[in-house]
């Protein structure tokens, strides 16, 4: 708010300037707004000896009209689509990198965020739009690359970041700027540089920065009511080593972590805004740093205790975790109801070849019953296509999946991401076919040379999801799970509120009512589906919100799996061996 003012001076100054114009030179027009601009934005940093030396007679634009787009997800198992839809949302999470880019963006530009997976990318948008932004994964790229082209159809200027320029070849963006790595430090410069009409086609942050120079982000810009969940990140980076892993890749093994306050701050900020329900903790890993993750939990517990809201949290952490009873305590204390853990494979003999040594040397089933057994509904990473996999990973896979409770167990094929160890090692063998679309459920093979016959394994892994998103075998895991869990209701107390695992909320009654409509009236499974409603309200009465929540994913995930079953088989399926998989697809080894 208090850059409003601020801004119509400058415009005013700018107007006048303009006004005389021809009057006085170009150059004192420049210089004066220069001086105002500098004067007044904060934010902005001072510039360099060398954008000086490269400054354009007049600013291309100031201020800047800054359009942020977040391109369209293709449907998955993880876009979680068709749950979505009983809870009357359209995604899962806002696109947050962007809301933290806005926060960085000089504070007298525009802002527009368009997240195109809740919303309409209109004309008149990109036409109020003197700059557009983008964000993606690699998975986004099929949207990424079709509005890139619509802007350069306008003549508009894009700058594309997030995970996905570390993923891509920057020339293959086709944007004017591509933004490498975390933006805190070199937002300034790269605004600058825009506003100048001098900004380079590849930024690379020189290092990674503190997260206590990220800034809140902005939370204005998106429409929260469309969203499942809100998202606040505390850390980033990751301590652990595994070879298949793009994150340290990409943020390193340093977990860097936002200070206690700093992350009560956005979540104020989220309460001020009206939210109420889940925010995910979007760390890589959640407890690379438990000691201090410890710390955030006590102010979170008391944070809660004093706002008495809701706010049920989301994390992924590794499964260490199970370790330290005292940090399970305190998630529970604080309100945590679910964490993914990157399980990957019960075969020993993979994690150790991939250097997942924290998941080795211990029972992996007992480590989940643990964390589960703290009220934490666990949510599990797993992968097929290790080179250490043999014909029996399938059932083995399936066996442990059925036995650990985990309802959501997320099963992909191995992917060689560029940037990992994994990529480099499979390039120094021969084996990489190309570098991969991000999607690693649809797809038709690996994107390198698994050991195993490359059809057998497409075909293996969609079989173990037939078989973990079959009705009864996913209502069998939900019930393990609701067996060990100990979810308590919300407690009341003098008609408020008291701290508490919040579980039946608003959007999980209105769940309720649809699912009961369309899986219990009108579903394929609609028998097992009353089975498994009798069994909650017979011996799990005490969570029946996340009983209900479970049946609704799991109606996502069966049809997901339909689709799996049906979706059409490339030819180099039936090649047979890895060796004429790279020559049909005719790729280069990179
Ligand atoms: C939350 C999350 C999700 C959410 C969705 C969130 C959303 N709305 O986008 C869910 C759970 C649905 C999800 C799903 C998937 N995810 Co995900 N997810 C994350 C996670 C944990 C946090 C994202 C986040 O909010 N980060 C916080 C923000 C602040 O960080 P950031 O986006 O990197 O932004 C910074 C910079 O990148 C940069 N930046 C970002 N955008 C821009 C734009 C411009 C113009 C500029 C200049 C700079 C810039 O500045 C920001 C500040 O420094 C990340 C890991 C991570 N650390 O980010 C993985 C991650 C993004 N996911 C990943 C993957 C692979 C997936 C899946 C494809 C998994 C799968 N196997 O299917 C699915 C795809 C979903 C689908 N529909 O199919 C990968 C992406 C890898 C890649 N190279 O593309 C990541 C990095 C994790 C990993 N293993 O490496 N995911
Ligand atoms: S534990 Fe997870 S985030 Fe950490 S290196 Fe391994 S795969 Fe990556």
């Amino acid at each position: 708010m208090d850059l409003i003012f601020p801004w119509e001076v400058i415009s005013f100054i700018q107007f006048f300037a303009g006004q005389v114009g021809e009057s006085i030179s170009g150059g004192v027009r420049q210089s004066v707004t220069a001086l105002v601009r500098d004067a007044l934005q904060p934010t902005a940093a001072p510039p360099s000896a060398d954008s000086c030396a490269r400054r354009p007679p007049f600013f291309e634009r100031w201020p800047m009209n800054a359009l942020l787009i977040y391109p369209e997800f293709p449907e998955t198992f993880w876009s979680f689509k068709h749950a979505l839809k009983f809870l009357g949302k359209r995604a899962a999470q806002p696109p947050l990198g962007l809301m933290t880019v806005a926060a960085l963006l000089p504070g007298a530009w525009k802002k527009r965020l368009v997240d195109t997976n809740v919303e309409t990318l209109r004309d008149r948008d990109l036409k109020w739009a003197d700059v557009v932004l983008l964000s993606g994964m690699h998975i986004q790229s099929e949207s990424l690359l079709a509005i890139v082209e619509r802007c350069r159809a306008r003549g508009l200027r894009t700058v594309v970041g997030g995970p996905i320029a570390s993923s891509i070849p920057a020339a293959e963006l086709k944007a004017d700027h591509v933004v490498i790595g975390e933006a805190e430090s070199l937002i300034a410069g790269l605004a600058r540089e825009l506003e100048e009409g001098t900004a380079r086609p590849v930024y690379q942050a020189a290092e990674r920065p503190e997260m206590t120079s990220s800034p809140l982000p902005d939370v204005s810009l998106i429409k929260m009511r469309r969203y499942s969940t809100m998202t606040v990140q505390y850390s980033r980076g990751c301590p652990f080593n595994c070879e298949f892993c793009d994150i340290i890749a990409i943020y390193g093994r340093r977990p860097r972590t936002k200070a206690v306050a700093q992350v009560l701050r956005e979540l104020d900020q989220l309460r001020a805004a009206g939210w109420r329900e889940s925010v995910f903790i979007v760390d890589d890993n959640f407890i690379g740093n438990k000691e201090q993750a410890k710390e955030l939990l006590r102010a979170l517990v008391e944070w809660r205790t004093q706002v008495a809201a809701g706010f049920d949290f989301i994390t992924e952490a590794s499964l260490n975790l199970a370790d330290d009873s005292e940090l399970m305590q305190l998630m529970k204390d604080a309100g945590f109801i679910s964490v993914f853990l990157g399980i990957e494979t019960p075969d020993e003999s993979g994690l150790i070849a991939s250097n997942k040594l924290q998941n080795t040397r211990r029972s992996l089933l007992e480590s989940v019953a643990k964390i589960q057994s703290y009220g934490m509904q666990v949510m599990g990473g797993f992968i097929l296509g290790f080179d250490t996999d043999k014909e029996d990973i399938f059932d083995r896979m399936v066996e442990f999946i059925q036995k650990s409770g985990i309802p959501i167990a997320m099963v992909g094929l191995l992917q060689a991401m560029p940037g990992t160890q994994l990529f480099r090692r499979l390039q120094q063998e021969g084996r990489i076919v190309d570098s991969g679309d991000g999607d690693n459920t649809f797809c038709d093979r690996p994107n390198f040379l698994p050991r195993m016959d490359a059809a057998r394994l497409v075909e293996g892994y969609r079989e173990v999801m037939k078989r973990i998103y079959s009705c009864e075998a996913y209502y069998e895991r939900v019930k393990l799970y609701l067996s060990r869990t100990q979810a308590r209701p919300s407690e009341r107390k003098h008609g408020e509120r008291k701290a508490g695992q919040q579980w039946l909320t608003r959007d999980n009654a209105r769940a309720f009512v649809t699912s009961i409509v369309r899986q219990g009236v009108f579903g394929r499974q609609r028998w097992s589906y009353w089975k498994f409603l009798l069994t909650v309200a017979a011996r799990y009465r005490h969570c029946v919100g996340p009983a209900m929540t479970l049946a609704v994913m799991g109606y996502h995930f069966q049809v997901m799996t339909d689709r799996l079953s049906s979706a059409v088989k490339s030819p180099m399926l039936h090649a047979g061996s890895g060796e004429i998989l790279l020559r049909e697809t005719g790729t280069q080894v990179l």
